[in-house]
């Protein structure tokens, strides 16, 4: 009786969210939960009490939510995820609440400003890069579509490193993101599993049957905290757990017992490191064991959690591919598919084939990248010492596979080397993709023609093999970060002339297309983002010191720092464009201002090399008399999801320069030309796609094909006589190499540019001509501004194809095959 009263209360009195409301839970939060007095609270308490407030009303929602998928018996999807890059949730929340109005205004009836405070929140920055911020997009997405979606991954205690710029390089600072507390989580220290590494595996016969027994491990205890993640005009309310690693009472006592009591605060602190950090490589596999156990940890932790859960439903264990669907974001989660068979066998001591029938049904795998670097691979004595059983289901599901392999391909040795599980030709090594291609009903690439080349490249022997399993899902981004909440302006524009709905159906700003011919709405569009170039203009001088002019062309790259991204090319044509200044050949006024933003991986000793050119280069052209202000180079700082939202609002032109064929998609590419950026790019991922949308005269397209690389590549393409051909070109190499940039170390960029003349392996000095030709159709366009805002606004109107949402509804479609369920 009392739990139906604590229940009937929930229902009919959940906390109030009109201003009042809020203004009692903040104020209370203050004083009995940051237990400050309101006469001395810093913002930073004003912060923390807000942030309870709304927690309050999320996990109101949150539990209604979870009993309504309880009460209808849903199917699940469960996102496995080493990363999420969610950045800041006040705001974001607020919005998706519909609660931002209601909750400025009580703060500001209390002296306090909502926007002021927000800033204080740090970026919970638990990914990389393109890979993590999707995560977190289709948890957005999951939330407001209704989708009973969870999200599984690591509380790393340090997220993404912050970059600073000091002499113009790189250097890491530990980001420690947890320092003042998290208050968007909730601890769940009774939610907690065992994770074992190490041991043995025992085998005896029952009745029979071979059974396998797991023993003398280490154990690690996997600890859940909980992320409510709110939708968007809805009362839906999903789940982000994230695992954190524990010593267990057991391992404690053993090794206390034996009287080294420093040794065992030792081995506890080492069982803990699990969840310490995020890896900060975005494309390079890391060969480290601690990155396996963080792998296997909160695999195991979440399939344990899902079967659990799947349980307590009252549910049959074959009944599990009706109730549950696993995503595997990339290969970083593909143990999973061992991990599962290794329940279903020694625990529900299911026989090998109805496992395995289980495990193919409920496994999804994306696959977001072609670069050979970034394949993980595990050497299997590794894979042994520290997963046995795993290790031995490996070879049974990869035993099986071979059978049907020959089966398919009589005779034909060669594709079983290339096909297997294992490695044998570079020391016996497990590759995880095929693990995953293998345990997997649908295997998708992240853009159309990324899925093209998985089925024609690296995965063409499985496409021969299971052509039925292979999907193309093009990534896609949330409107309601990367319009409603980054550019607020635009969106009150917008909303004038179609109304609100666009936010939850993007495909609607097609509805724009009209006012692209009206000079008024052009001006309007204009005005804003001139708007959004001021404010970017005061964040660039408060962060770098550098002044730059609203009124001129805003050309931005932000992403990871990586070769195959091409900032190289990009500051190539930056001191190409510089010595036409100088030689009054330059043309038309157009002023430019070129923005990089994004960090390089710690020992990805090129990428750091690039910045630290960015920045010479911008030094020596930022302080040039002759240039005058017609250029301005700047490389913005510790480019985050913060940045980003500022930063993307701002940009007239957007680069998407990869060579082509290595670029899986991007998502940054889509979230610029969705704030009306031209987009200047290769046709590479997604750029593809956004062409077809945007049509080709709004897009600045150049250089070699995906095809025209292959081609270039297979003839033995020689970069000097690129350099040879090209008068600008060879002064511009020649300028770095000599040391024009940097008179005090002149010999700073020799290797960088005799690589660039020998080697070039991502086609850089191929496509300078194509690039500078376009860039001179960038400066053509841009003193017509009345056209250029025309294109601008075709780009926006254009782009709600590439909204999450709708990729999200093909994944649930496709590959999951579950269903949204609303309450209202
Ligand atoms: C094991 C080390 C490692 C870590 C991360 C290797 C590879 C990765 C990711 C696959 C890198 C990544 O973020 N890939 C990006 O994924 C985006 C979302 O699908 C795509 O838009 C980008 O094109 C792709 O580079």
């Amino acid at each position: 009786m009392a739990i139906a009263d604590i229940l009937h209360e929930l229902e009919h009195h959940p906390r109030p969210c009109d201003k009042e409301g809020l203004k009692k839970s903040i104020r209370d939060a203050l004083i009995h939960q940051a237990g400050k007095d309101p006469l001395e609270a810093t913002p930073r308490d004003w912060l923390e009490a807000v942030s309870y407030a709304i927690r309050e009303r999320l996990i109101e929602r949150r539990m209604f939510t979870q009993r309504l998928f309880n009460r209808e018996h849903v199917k699940r999807v469960y996102y496995l995820s080493m990363e999420y890059l969610i950045g800041r949730m006040l705001i974001n929340s607020l919005l998706n609440l519909g609660f931002y109005e209601a909750c400025r205004e009580a703060l500001s009836e209390m002296g306090v400003d909502l926007l002021g405070i927000a800033e204080l929140e740090p970026d919970a920055a638990l990914g990389n890069g393109g890979l993590g911020r999707l995560a977190a997009c289709i948890l957005d997405s999951m939330a407001s579509q209704c989708m009973p979606g969870y999200g599984y991954g690591i509380r790393y205690e340090y997220g993404m490193f912050q970059q600073q710029i000091e002499n113009g390089q790189q250097i890491e600072h530990p980001d420690n993101w947890l320092r003042y507390g998290n208050n968007w989580e909730f601890p769940r220290p009774e939610k907690i599993y065992r994770v074992r590494f190490y041991g043995r595996v025992v085998t005896h016969r029952d009745n029979g049957n071979l059974r396998h027994h797991w023993q003398d491990c280490e154990e690690v205890i996997a600890m859940a905290y909980d992320h409510p993640t709110p939708g968007y005009g809805n009362k839906n309310v999903n789940n982000l757990r994230l695992w954190a690693a524990k010593s267990t009472r057991d391992f404690d006592l053993n090794y206390f017992n034996e009287g080294d009591y420093i040794g065992a605060i030792q081995k506890k602190a080492e069982s803990e490191t699990i969840s310490m950090v995020l890896y900060p490589n975005d494309a390079t596999a890391i060969g480290r064991e601690l990155r396996l156990k963080q792998e296997y940890f909160f695999v195991s932790a979440s399939i344990q959690d899902v079967l659990d859960h799947h349980e307590e439903m009252g549910y049959r264990i074959t009944e599990l591919p009706d109730k549950v669907a696993l995503q595997l974001n990339d290969t970083h989660p593909a143990i999973a598919v061992a991990e599962l068979m290794r329940l279903l066998l020694d625990k529900y001591q299911l026989p090998w084939m109805s496992a395995w029938e289980i495990t193919k049904a409920v496994f999804g795998y994306t696959n977001h990248t072609l670069l050979p670097e970034a394949l993980e691979t595990w050497p299997v004595e590794v894979m042994e010492r520290v997963l046995p059983r795993h290790m031995q289901i490996i070879y049974d599901i990869n035993f099986h596979f071979l059978n049907e392999v020959r089966h398919t391909f009589p005779g034909d040795t060669e594709v079983i080397k290339r096909l297997s599980i294992i490695d044998e030709e570079h020391g016996r090594q497990v590759r995880m993709a095929h693990l995953a291609v293998v345990g997997s009903h649908k295997i998708n690439g992240v853009a159309a023609l990324h899925t093209k080349l998985l089925e024609s490249t690296l995965f063409h022997d499985f496409y021969r093999l299971w052509p039925e399993r292979f999907v193309s899902i093009t990534n896609g981004i949330t409107p309601r970060l990367w319009l409603h909440q980054a550019n607020p302006a635009l969106c009150a524009l917008i909303s004038e002339h179609i109304g609100r709905d666009w936010v939850m159906d993007l495909s609607q700003l097609r509805a724009l297309e009209s006012f692209a011919d009206d000079p008024k709405c052009r001006e309007e569009f204009r005005a804003v983002k001139e708007a959004n170039k001021r404010r970017l203009a005061d964040l660039v001088l408060e962060r770098t010191g550098i002044r730059i002019d609203p009124n001129a062309m805003f050309d931005v790259q932000v992403k990871r720092i990586h070769e195959y991204k091409r900032q190289l090319l990009n500051i190539l044509h930056v001191i190409a464009f510089y010595n036409r200044i100088r030689r009054g050949e330059a043309g038309d006024q157009t002023k430019r201002v070129v923005l990089f933003g994004g960090k390089a991986a710690p020992s990805y000793v090129r990428a750091k090399q690039v910045i630290r050119l960015i920045n010479d280069v911008a030094d020596l052209i930022n302080h040039d008399p002759m240039v005058n202000d017609r250029l301005k180079v700047v490389f913005f700082p510790n480019y985050d999801v913060s940045a980003a939202t500022v930063i993307i609002p701002a940009a007239d032109l957007s680069e998407q320069i990869s060579t082509a064929g290595m670029e899986a998609s991007g998502t940054g590419n889509m979230k610029l030309a969705l704030n009306g950026a031209l987009t200047i790019g290769t046709l590479d991922g997604a750029n593809v796609e956004i062409r077809d949308a945007v049509g080709e005269e709004n897009m600045f397209i150049f250089g070699l094909t995906a095809e025209e690389v292959a081609e270039t590549r297979a003839r033995g393409y020689r970069p000097r006589e690129c350099y040879q051909e090209n008068a600008e070109l060879k002064e511009v190499l020649n300028m770095i190499g000599s040391g024009f940039f940097t008179p005090d170390d002149p010999a700073r960029y020799g290797d960088l540019v005799d690589d660039l003349l020998n080697n070039d392996a991502f086609l850089v000095l191929a496509d300078f001509a194509a690039y500078v030709q376009a860039q001179e159709q960038v400066d053509a366009l841009y003193t017509d501004r009345e056209d250029w805002t025309r294109r601008a606004m075709l780009n926006t109107a254009r782009m709600g194809y590439f909204s999450i949402d709708r990729t999200v509804q093909q994944y649930a479609e496709e590959v999951w095959g579950v269903v949204p369920e609303c309450w209202i």
